[in-house]
Protein backbone atom coordinates (compact mmCIF):
# COMPACT_ATOMS: atom_id res chain seq x y z
CA UNK A 1 0.00 0.00 0.00
CA UNK A 2 1.06 3.68 -0.77
CA UNK A 3 2.58 5.05 2.16
CA UNK A 4 4.19 8.34 3.50
CA UNK A 5 7.16 8.65 5.87
CA UNK A 6 9.46 11.53 7.49
CA UNK A 7 13.58 10.90 6.99
CA UNK A 8 15.34 12.71 9.14
CA UNK A 9 19.54 13.49 8.97
CA UNK A 10 20.62 13.93 12.13
CA UNK A 11 23.20 16.43 12.91
CA UNK A 12 25.74 13.76 12.98
CA UNK A 13 24.72 12.72 9.59
CA UNK A 14 24.91 16.68 8.34
CA UNK A 15 28.35 17.41 9.96
CA UNK A 16 29.79 14.22 8.10
CA UNK A 17 28.55 14.95 4.76
CA UNK A 18 26.24 12.16 4.65
CA UNK A 19 23.26 13.72 3.39
CA UNK A 20 23.62 12.70 -0.32
CA UNK A 21 24.51 9.28 1.04
CA UNK A 22 21.16 9.13 2.78
CA UNK A 23 18.95 10.19 -0.56
CA UNK A 24 20.69 8.22 -2.36
CA UNK A 25 19.67 5.21 -1.12
CA UNK A 26 16.30 6.13 -0.44
CA UNK A 27 16.65 7.24 -4.56
CA UNK A 28 18.05 3.79 -5.48
CA UNK A 29 15.15 1.65 -3.57
CA UNK A 30 12.65 3.46 -5.81
CA UNK A 31 11.16 5.68 -3.37
CA UNK A 32 10.14 9.26 -3.76
CA UNK A 33 11.70 12.01 -2.09
CA UNK A 34 8.34 14.11 -2.25
CA UNK A 35 9.44 17.57 0.30
CA UNK A 36 13.15 18.16 1.82
CA UNK A 37 13.98 20.91 4.18
CA UNK A 38 17.17 21.70 6.20
CA UNK A 39 16.66 23.70 8.96
CA UNK A 40 18.36 24.23 12.23
CA UNK A 41 15.52 22.90 15.23
CA UNK A 42 14.79 24.70 18.22
CA UNK A 43 14.72 22.65 21.19
CA UNK A 44 11.03 22.75 21.65
CA UNK A 45 10.59 21.29 18.03
CA UNK A 46 12.40 18.14 19.06
CA UNK A 47 10.93 18.07 22.11
CA UNK A 48 7.28 17.48 20.20
CA UNK A 49 9.28 15.54 18.03
CA UNK A 50 10.61 13.14 20.66
CA UNK A 51 7.56 13.62 23.02
CA UNK A 52 7.33 9.28 22.96
CA UNK A 53 11.00 9.38 24.87
CA UNK A 54 9.76 12.30 27.30
CA UNK A 55 11.21 10.83 30.88
CA UNK A 56 13.71 8.19 29.84
CA UNK A 57 17.22 7.99 30.57
CA UNK A 58 18.72 9.24 27.50
CA UNK A 59 15.79 11.62 26.38
CA UNK A 60 17.85 15.16 27.74
CA UNK A 61 20.74 14.10 25.76
CA UNK A 62 19.59 13.01 22.62
CA UNK A 63 17.09 16.08 22.71
CA UNK A 64 20.58 18.33 23.16
CA UNK A 65 22.13 16.61 20.24
CA UNK A 66 18.81 16.80 17.73
CA UNK A 67 18.70 20.72 18.95
CA UNK A 68 23.49 20.76 17.91
CA UNK A 69 22.93 21.44 14.53
CA UNK A 70 21.25 21.52 11.12
CA UNK A 71 19.16 18.27 10.06
CA UNK A 72 17.98 17.47 6.42
CA UNK A 73 14.32 16.12 6.84
CA UNK A 74 11.85 14.60 3.99
CA UNK A 75 8.67 13.33 2.50
CA UNK A 76 9.22 9.83 1.51
CA UNK A 77 6.93 7.94 -0.63
CA UNK A 78 6.48 4.50 -2.15
CA UNK A 79 5.16 1.16 -1.25
CA UNK A 80 4.99 0.19 2.39
CA UNK A 81 7.49 3.25 3.06
CA UNK A 82 7.34 3.15 6.73
CA UNK A 83 8.83 -0.29 6.85
CA UNK A 84 10.92 -0.53 3.62
CA UNK A 85 12.39 2.55 5.23
CA UNK A 86 12.90 1.45 8.41
CA UNK A 87 14.91 -1.60 6.92
CA UNK A 88 17.12 1.17 4.89
CA UNK A 89 18.35 2.41 8.37
CA UNK A 90 18.57 -0.45 9.96
CA UNK A 91 18.14 -0.97 14.39
CA UNK A 92 19.06 1.73 16.13
CA UNK A 93 22.23 0.59 17.47
CA UNK A 94 24.59 1.45 14.93
CA UNK A 95 26.99 -1.34 16.63
CA UNK A 96 24.31 -3.99 16.37
CA UNK A 97 23.02 -2.86 12.96
CA UNK A 98 23.99 -5.23 9.84
CA UNK A 99 25.99 -3.71 7.56
CA UNK A 100 24.36 -2.99 4.39
CA UNK A 101 22.04 -0.69 6.50
CA UNK A 102 22.81 2.89 6.60
CA UNK A 103 23.57 2.82 10.38
CA UNK A 104 25.47 -0.73 9.91
CA UNK A 105 27.01 0.87 7.32
CA UNK A 106 27.96 4.44 8.81
CA UNK A 107 26.89 4.54 13.05
CA UNK A 108 29.10 3.33 15.67
CA UNK A 109 26.45 4.90 18.08
CA UNK A 110 23.37 4.15 19.93
CA UNK A 111 22.38 8.10 20.09
CA UNK A 112 24.82 9.53 17.05
CA UNK A 113 22.69 7.03 14.46
CA UNK A 114 22.78 9.31 11.42
CA UNK A 115 19.32 9.34 10.53
CA UNK A 116 15.57 9.08 12.03
CA UNK A 117 12.66 7.62 10.04
CA UNK A 118 9.05 7.33 11.61
CA UNK A 119 7.71 4.39 12.95
CA UNK A 120 4.45 4.03 11.85
CA UNK A 121 2.18 6.03 9.18
CA UNK A 122 0.75 7.51 12.18
CA UNK A 123 3.27 8.71 13.55
CA UNK A 124 4.67 10.44 10.11
CA UNK A 125 1.60 12.45 9.95
CA UNK A 126 2.66 13.81 13.24
CA UNK A 127 6.32 14.11 12.83
CA UNK A 128 5.63 15.69 9.06
CA UNK A 129 3.55 18.15 11.10
CA UNK A 130 5.91 18.95 13.71
CA UNK A 131 8.90 19.41 11.33
CA UNK A 132 7.41 20.68 8.63
CA UNK A 133 5.61 23.45 10.15
CA UNK A 134 7.03 26.97 10.12
CA UNK A 135 8.33 27.40 14.18
CA UNK A 136 10.51 24.35 13.90
CA UNK A 137 13.56 26.00 13.33
CA UNK A 138 15.09 28.34 10.57
CA UNK A 139 18.07 28.69 8.64
P1 LIG B 1 14.83 4.63 16.31
O1 LIG B 1 15.42 5.94 15.88
O2 LIG B 1 15.61 3.45 15.82
O3 LIG B 1 13.36 4.53 16.07
P2 LIG B 1 14.08 5.08 19.05
O4 LIG B 1 12.85 5.74 18.54
O5 LIG B 1 13.96 3.99 20.05
O6 LIG B 1 15.01 4.56 17.88
O7 LIG B 1 14.99 6.20 19.72
C1 LIG B 1 15.04 7.49 19.20
C2 LIG B 1 16.43 7.99 19.27
O8 LIG B 1 16.85 8.05 20.62
C3 LIG B 1 17.45 7.08 18.59
N1 LIG B 1 17.55 7.30 17.18
C4 LIG B 1 18.71 7.42 19.32
O9 LIG B 1 19.29 8.60 18.78
C5 LIG B 1 18.21 7.72 20.72
N2 LIG B 1 18.32 6.57 21.62
C6 LIG B 1 17.50 5.51 21.67
N3 LIG B 1 17.88 4.64 22.64
C7 LIG B 1 18.95 5.21 23.23
C8 LIG B 1 19.81 4.84 24.30
N4 LIG B 1 19.64 3.69 24.98
N5 LIG B 1 20.83 5.67 24.62
C9 LIG B 1 21.02 6.83 23.96
N6 LIG B 1 20.24 7.25 22.94
C10 LIG B 1 19.23 6.45 22.57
Amino acid sequence: MLERTIVIVKPDGVKRGLVGEVIKRIENKDLKITRLRMIYPTTECIEQLYDVHKGKSFYEDLVKFMSSGPIVAMVVEGDEAVRVVRNLIGSTDGREALPGTIRGDYALSIRENIVHAADSTERAEYEIKIVFSETCGDF
